[in-house]
């Protein structure tokens, strides 16, 4: 019995006042499309069925490494981040999982956490360990290193953790584990790059040898930070060798913020996807860095264009097509929920504008050499609103059209600040 935290009827009366206006933005929009010989419906029914998951961490205001600016209401355990989780969903329809990171979600009773989640209509995407940061009462420091250290004590520590991991995820139904070690140096000559990489992939191996036959182990890669003269897994390069040499359960996950700026994510996408080494991504955007701001704030089209080459993808499958997405952002400015409505929508809005490529047109153009319509191909698809097929969409399983307007109205977070405990101050997250 599935009980969600928003009240149906609030959402169905705040539909209720956009009902008309949608139907007629959806009928137009439909005419348009049928004018190049797309079925509207057709797309509608991909989008439905397109979903992405939530961080537990992205339920909380994570700020920066230099602070945290707690709101009222805030989450304090994985019991309120799920309920949280549970709002983003109940109105998206479009986030029906979660990605907990452990220790921090750790409890004592996976079995009834999974149940508790399922209640709230929720499943388990990802499992992620935490070898970046020492826990109370933790027996060897990942200060040098984790997977990577020096110490061999240190390094059976991190592949121990990882296996815990393995085994939480097993009572909570997932079948991924995604593995980001901070493992690198600040200052040149302070590591061995072969060594250190040697030791990463035995440490490694050990891990994707506890791994079931049914699950896979994302490697994630990121250029920097907290290592900022080198890391061991710094860029997708290094990850695909890591990921071939460990086997074919693993492979790599692209966070968006994780390369150097302006890098073209998209054909890394391509290439990964081309060697069947694809395995999910980490949705966020930057400006900088690892910014971890909200999807789509910054370079939206770069994530239509990520879309565009996933839908290629899926109609080449090569190796098979089956990367998992999942969103990792930090918010320091604005309610968490809010955000990560905001993040969904442009996600899934960016899949749908993929679909609506022309790709009989952009193939035509690729293989005659016109760089002009094999641009226009994207280029009009990109300027299609589709937000009436979001929103078509997320009405049919029970969502709201306006999702950040009845989100305010539910008054949630309010509601909150009155039940839960204050958020203590602090550094965020990395
Ligand atoms: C890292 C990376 C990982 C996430 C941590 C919290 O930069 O993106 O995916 O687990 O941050
Ligand atoms: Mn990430
Ligand atoms: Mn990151």
């Amino acid at each position: 019995m599935t009980h969600l935290p928003l009240s149906a009827d609030l959402i169905a009366e705040a539909n209720a006042r956009h009902a008309d206006a949608l139907d007629e933005d959806y009928t137009a929009l439909g005419r348009k499309l049928a004018r190049t010989g797309i079925d509207i419906d057709a797309v509608l029914g991909r989008v439905a069925s397109f979903s992405v998951a939530v961080p537990s961490w992205g339920a909380g205001r994570g700020g920066t490494r230099f602070a945290k600016f707690p709101i009222p209401g805030e989450p304090t355990n994985i019991h309120e981040k799920l309920e949280d989780c549970a709002v983003i969903n109940q109105l998206s329809r479009v986030t029906p999982r979660v990605s907990p990171h452990f220790p921090w979600d750790k409890v004592s009773d996976f079995a009834a956490l999974r149940e508790e989640a399922a209640a709230l209509g929720l499943g388990w995407d990802a499992v992620n360990s935490n070898t970046f940061q020492d826990q109370p009462g933790q027996a060897h420091t990942y200060a040098n290193g984790s997977l990577s250290a020096q110490d061999a004590a240190t390094r059976q520590q991190a592949v121990e953790h990882n296996i815990e991991c393995i085994e939480i995820g097993k009572q909570l139904g997932s079948t991924d584990l995604t593995v980001w070690v901070g493992d690198g140096t600040n200052f040149p000559g302070q590591q061995d790059f072969a060594r250190s990489l040697d030791r990463y992939l035995d440490a490694a191996s050990q891990v994707y040898a506890a791994l079931p036959d049914d699950w896979r182990m994302l490697l994630e890669h990121k250029m920097f930070e907290p290592a900022f003269y080198s890391t061991v897994i710094s860029d997708w390069g290094s990850s695909i060798l890591a990921a071939q040499e460990l086997g074919p359960k693993a492979k790599c996950l692209v966070d968006l913020g994780h390369h150097a700026p302006n890098v073209n994510i998209e054909q890394i996408v391509a290439r990964l996807h081309r060697f069947g080494k694809l395995g999910g991504f980490h949705f966020n955007d930057s400006k900088y860095g690892d910014d971890d701001l909200d999807s789509g704030s910054i370079n939206p089209h770069q994530l239509f264009l990520v879309f565009n080459e996933l839908v290629e993808a899926e109609l080449n499958p090569r190796d098979g097509f089956n990367p998992s997405y999942m969103i990792d952002q930090s918010h320091n400015v604005t309610d968490p929920i809010e955000s990560m409505l905001s993040s969904a929508e442009a996600i899934t809005g960016c899949f749908a504008k993929a679909l609506l490529v022309d790709r009989d047109a952009l193939h035509a153009a690729q293989e005659s050499n016109d760089t002009m319509m094999a641009f226009q191909a994207l280029r009009r698809a990109y300027s299609i609103d589709v937000a009436p097929i979001l929103a078509k969409a997320r009405v049919a399983a029970g969502g709201a059209i306006d999702v950040l307007e009845a989100y305010r109205l539910s008054q949630y977070r309010a509601r909150k600040a009155q039940e839960r405990k204050a958020v203590g101050l602090g550094a965020g997250i990395v």
